[in-house]
């Protein structure tokens, strides 16, 4: 069996976190995506609207989804990899080149973002709407 990991947010979900979904799990035959943790969204600067408990039930509901696991700090990759016994991971291309290191632990593979959607972009967009 083939075993891919993701990390992020995924915050507000939108198309293009479920499109890197998608594209990972293409790569295997089981999709573990790891998400960040209240605390740890604090060290990346993000707040997120929907807080980890409720992220993570948002995504165990997304047919690509086999696993979802928290996301604590930025260095816990390897220790994930090699606990869930990982062959490749996946990230979107705004992180490449940030976690080539783990290709001595599995491959690493980074993909095309969508384009002209963010979660940022969903909050700014609504914040315009609502001040009329
Ligand atoms: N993404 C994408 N296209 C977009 C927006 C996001 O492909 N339009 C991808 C990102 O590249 C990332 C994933 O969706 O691979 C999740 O994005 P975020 O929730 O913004 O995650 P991020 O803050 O990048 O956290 O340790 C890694 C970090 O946890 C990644």
């Amino acid at each position: 069996m083939k075993k891919v990991i993701t990390y992020g947010t995924f915050d507000l979900l939108h198309t293009g976190h479920i499109n890197i979904l998608r594209r990972a799990k293409e790569f295997g035959d089981y999709l573990i995506v790891a998400i960040s943790t209240d605390e740890f969204n604090a060290l990346k600067d993000k707040e997120a609207y929907y807080t980890f408990e409720q992220r993570k039930s948002i995504l165990e509901a997304i047919r690509y989804v086999d696993e979802v696991i928290p996301e604590n700090s930025w260095d816990q990759k390897v220790e994930d990899v090699q606990k869930h016994d990982i062959d490749i991971f996946v990230m979107g291309d705004d992180w490449k080149g940030k976690f080539d290191s783990l290709q001595d632990f599995c491959e690493v593979v980074y993909l095309p973002r969508t384009v002209g959607i963010s979660t940022t972009k969903t909050k700014t967009d609504l914040k315009r709407t609502n001040n009329g």
